[in-house]
C-alpha cells in the first residue's frame, strides 16, 4: 500500500531528522501534506461502516403533553418512565445476585498490593463475607426497623463494597462519610443520623472520627476497622465510649450468628448521601433502591446496543464511592456480572493500576481528562509532531462525526496506540460527569481513545444522572437527552431572561431516580423538590434542535456588567485554568464596572518551568510578585480565552496574583471544591478595588 510506504519514509529517520533534512527547502509542510493526503485515501478506503444509531440522532427527545415543554427520551415507547431494565434486578441487592448468576460465580472484586497482580474475590466469596458483616450488624442490634443507618468511612476498596452489600442483604442503610466533608460536618452527619456503627478503613480515619465527636453527646458505639490497629487507639476510643473491633472479628462474629437475608424492596432506603452546599450544614439526600436501580437501568438501556456489558468486563474503581456517580457505575458492572478492580488508594499510582488491570470501563472526571490531554500534547515536542498529531485527530474526528468509533484505524496504529496503551489498551467504555469538560478536550480524547465515551449530567438528588449522551452522537457541547428514567423540563428564570417558550430555563427533573428528600430536613427538601415532584437543579439549560440539552449557566452565578452584558464567570474561569501557569482563578465583575478582573493563583508545580521558558527566574514567591510575570500570565489566559471563543467583554482586563490556594480550610471552597463566590469576593475586596482603580487611570 502506497500510504504505508510513504509513512515508512516519513518515520524511518526520526521525525526530527526529517525536519532537519527538509529544512531550507521549505517543503517540510508539503511532504507532510502529501503523505497525509495519501494516508487519508487509504483510511477512507478501509473505513468501516457506522453502526446504526439507537435512535434518529436529530430527534433524541420529544415533548410530552401537559403544556410545560417537558421532554422525555425517544428510547421510550410512551410516556411511562423506565424503572427497571431487568425484571430480576429491582434493588441493589438483586443487582448483585443477578451478577452472581450471569457470571456463573465469576470474579467480582479485585485489589492489589504494590507491584503485584490483582487478586480476586469471586461473587460467592463476596456474598459470603457480606452476609457475615451484615449478620454481625444484626447481632449488634441493627435491623431494618431499628438503628438502620450504618456509616462507611473509607477509601474505595473491596471491603467498602462488601460492607455495602452486607447492609443491603439485611435492608440496612449506608451512610458514606468522607474526609472533605470536614470535621464539623462529619459530627453533624453523625448526630443527624444517630449512627452507632461506622466501618473505617485505617486508624487515621478512626482518630479523625474521634476528634469529630469529642463533645460526648454522640451516638457512636462501635467502629469496625478494616486495617490493623494498636491498643493505644482502642484505649482512646474507649474514653469516648466507642468500641473498636477488627473487620475480621466482625466477620467471624457474623459467621457464628448467621442470619437469613432480609432483602429490601425497591422503595426501601438504600443510601443517605450527604452533600454540602455553599452554606450551612450538609444535606442528606435519601435514595431508595428504586432510585439507584432506575439510573443504572437507564444507562443499560442507552448502551445496550452499542456497548453491551458482560461478565468479561472490568471496571477500575478510583472515583470516590461516597459519591453516587461511582456507585452507579459499579452497579452497572455488577448487574452484568462484571468485575471491579480497585486502585491501590493512591491516585499517583492510577496509571500503573490501569496497565495492570486493563479495565474495559473507565469513568473519568474532567480534571483527569485535562491532564491526559496536556500530557499527550506535551509529548508532541516539535511543530511537525504537533501537526501530525492534529492531522490524525482531525481525521478521526471526521470519522466520529459520521458515527464511527474505533481503535483499529491506521491513525490508531500509528499515533494513538500509545495513548490507548497508557490506560491499559482495552477500555471500551468511558463516561465523564460531575463537572463541565471542554468540548475540545472531550472531542480530542474521544478520537484518541476510540471508545464509547459518554458525557452525563446530573446531581445526587437524581442519583447521579438525568441526561447522558447517546452512542453514535460523538458531538460535544451538550449533555445528551433526558435519561429513559426521567423527564426534564426547563423553567423560566425571568430575571436572567431565560424563558421556557424559547427552550431555555432552569433544569428540572422528575422520575423514579429522583430522591425522597433530605433526611429530617423538610425545609431544604421543599427548596429542592416542588409539590409536583420536580427537582430544581439551579442549572440553566437550553434545548438544542436535536433534543439534547446544553448547559449554559448556573442560576445564581451570573451578573451584568455596566453596559448590560451578562457574564458567567465560571465558564471563563474554566478556560483560564487551562493555562499551564494557572492553578486557580476567580473572575470578578459587577454591574458598576465596565470590565472583568481576576485573582489568579499560579500553579506552584508548573509556574517556575513555564516562567523560565519565558526568561523569568526565581522562586515561586518571587515570580508571583514579578509584574512582568503577571503580564505574561494575563497574556496567556487572554490568548486561551480568545481561542475558546470568549467575547472581548468576557475577558479580564487585569489580574492580581495570589500565592495561597483557595481551599476548604481557608473557607474559599466548598467541601465539594466549588468556589464560594461571596467569600472570595469579600476576601479579595482590596485587591479587586486596587485592580479597578489602576484600570481606570
Ligand atoms: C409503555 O411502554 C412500555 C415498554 O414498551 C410497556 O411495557 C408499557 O406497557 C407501555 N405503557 C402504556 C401505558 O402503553
Ligand atoms: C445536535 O445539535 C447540536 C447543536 O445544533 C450539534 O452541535 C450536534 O452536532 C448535533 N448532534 C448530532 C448528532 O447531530
Ligand atoms: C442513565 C444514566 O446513565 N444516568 C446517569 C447514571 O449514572 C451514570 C454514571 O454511572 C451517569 O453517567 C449517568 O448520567
Amino acid at each position: 500500500m502506497q500510504a504505508h510506504e510513504l509513512w515508512k519514509q516519513l518515520r524511518l529517520p526520526e521525525l526530527e531528522d526529517v525536519r532537519q533534512y527538509f529544512r531550507g527547502l521549505s517543503t517540510q509542510t508539503l511532504v507532510g501534506i502529501g503523505a497525509f493526503a495519501a494516508l487519508t485515501t487509504y483510511v477512507y478506503a478501509t473505513r468501516p461502516k457506522a453502526l446504526k444509531p439507537i435512535c434518529d440522532l436529530s430527534v433524541q427527545s420529544v415533548e410530552i403533553p401537559g403544556g410545560e415543554f417537558a421532554r422525555r427520551s425517544v428510547l421510550l415507547d410512551n410516556d411511562t418512565l423506565l424503572c427497571f431494565y431487568y425484571d430480576d434486578a429491582t434493588t441493589m441487592y438483586e443487582c448483585f445476585t443477578r451478577g452472581m448468576r450471569v457470571s456463573n460465580n465469576g470474579p467480582c472484586l479485585g485489589s492489589r498490593k504494590p507491584k503485584q497482580p490483582y487478586e480476586w474475590l469471586s461473587y460467592s466469596e463476596v456474598a459470603e463475607r457480606a452476609a457475615n458483616v451484615g449478620s454481625a450488624l444484626l447481632h449488634k442490634g441493627h435491623s431494618k426497623t431499628n438503628d438502620q443507618y450504618i456509616g462507611i468511612f473509607a477509601q474505595n476498596r473491596p471491603e467498602w463494597t462488601i460492607a455495602e452489600l452486607g447492609c443491603y442483604t439485611y435492608s440496612l442503610v449506608v451512610v458514606p462519610l468522607y474526609d472533605t466533608l470536614g470535621t464539623e460536618a462529619i459530627d453533624y452527619v453523625i448526630k443527624k443520623t444517630c449512627i452507632s456503627t461506622v466501618l473505617c478503613d485505617v486508624p487515621a480515619k478512626v482518630s479523625l472520627l474521634l476528634d469529630c465527636i469529642s463533645d460526648g453527646t454522640h451516638s457512636l458505639r462501635t467502629i469496625i476497622l478494616m486495617e490493623e490497629f494498636d491498643s493505644e487507639l482502642v484505649a482512646r476510643a474507649q474514653q469516648c465510649g466507642v468500641d473498636i473491633i477488627s473487620l475480621k472479628d466482625a466477620e467471624a462474629l457474623g459467621k457464628a450468628h448467621r442470619q437469613q437475608p432480609v432483602p429490601p424492596s425497591p422503595d426501601d432506603m438504600a443510601i443517605i448521601c450527604f452533600t454540602s452546599g455553599t452554606t450551612g450544614n450538609p444535606k442528606g439526600a435519601m435514595l431508595t433502591h428504586r432510585n439507584i436501580v432506575s439510573n443504572i437501568s437507564a444507562f443499560v438501556r442507552i448502551t445496550k446496543n452499542d456497548c453491551p456489558l458482560s461478565p468479561s468486563d472490568s471496571h477500575i474503581s478510583y472515583l470516590p464511592l461516597a459519591h453516587m456517580f461511582e456507585r452507579v457505575v459499579q452497579g452497572v458492572l455488577l448487574i452484568h456480572g462484571g468485575h471491579i478492580g480497585f486502585f491501590q488508594g493512591d491516585i499517583r499510582k492510577l496509571m500503573d493500576d490501569l496497565i495492570t488491570l486493563r479495565p474495559t470501563v473507565f469513568p473519568v472526571v474532567p480534571r483527569l481528562l485535562n491532564r491526559m490531554y496536556d500530557r499527550i500534547y506535551g509529548q508532541a515536542s516539535t511543530p511537525l509532531k504537533k501537526r501530525i498529531l492534529e492531522f490524525a485527530f482531525h481525521r478521526k474526528e471526521a470519522e466520529m462525526m459520521s458515527g464511527i468509533m474505533r481503535r483499529n484505524s491506521l491513525w490508531d496504529k500509528l499515533i494513538f496506540k500509545k495513548v490507548q496503551a497508557s490506560v491499559g489498551g482495552r477500555v471500551r467504555m468511558m463516561m465523564t460527569g460531575a463537572a463541565p469538560v471542554s468540548t475540545h478536550v472531550l472531542t480530542f480524547l474521544r478520537a484518541a481513545l476510540g471508545c464509547q465515551f459518554y458525557e452525563g449530567y446530573g446531581q445526587t438528588e437524581c442519583t447521579a444522572g438525568c441526561t447522558v449522551t447517546v452512542p453514535g452522537d460523538w458531538s460535544s457541547g451538550h449533555v445528551g437527552p433526558p435519561l429513559p428514567c426521567n423527564l426534564v423540563k426547563l423553567v423560566d428564570v425571568a430575571e436572567m431572561n431565560y424563558l421556557a417558550v424559547n427552550g431555555e430555563g432552569e433544569v428540572c427533573v422528575k422520575g423514579p431516580n429522583v430522591f425522597k428528600g433530605y433526611l429530617k430536613d423538610p425545609e431544604k427538601t421543599k427548596e429542592a423538590i416542588d409539590e409536583d415532584g420536580w427537582v430544581h437543579t439551579g442549572d440553566i439549560g437550553r434545548w438544542l434542535p436535536n433534543g439534547t440539552l446544553k448547559l449554559v449557566d448556573r442560576k445564581k452565578h451570573i451578573f451584568k456588567l455596566a453596559q448590560g452584558e451578562y457574564i458567567a464567570p465560571e465558564k471563563i474561569e474554566n478556560i483560564y485554568i487551562r493555562s499551564e501557569a494557572v492553578a486557580q482563578a476567580f473572575v470578578h465583575g459587577d454591574s458598576l464596572q465596565a470590565c472583568l478582573v481576576a485573582i489568579i493563583v499560579p500553579d506552584p508545580d508548573f509556574l517556575p518551568s513555564w516562567a523560565s521558558k519565558k526568561g523569568f527566574k526565581g522562586s515561586y514567591e518571587e515570580l508571583c510578585s514579578n509584574k512582568e510575570v503577571r503580564g505574561a500570565i494575563l497574556e496567556d489566559i487572554v490568548r486561551l480565552g480568545k481561542e475558546s471563543g470568549l467575547k472581548s467583554f468576557e475577558q479580564v482586563k487585569d489580574i492580581a496574583l495570589h500565592t495561597e490556594p483557595f481551599s476548604i480550610q481557608n473557607g474559599l471552597l466548598t467541601p465539594t471544591l466549588k468556589a464560594k463566590r461571596m467569600e472570595l469576593r469579600n476576601h479579595f475586596r482590596q485587591q479587586i478595588d486596587q485592580l479597578y482603580s489602576t484600570i481606570k487611570m
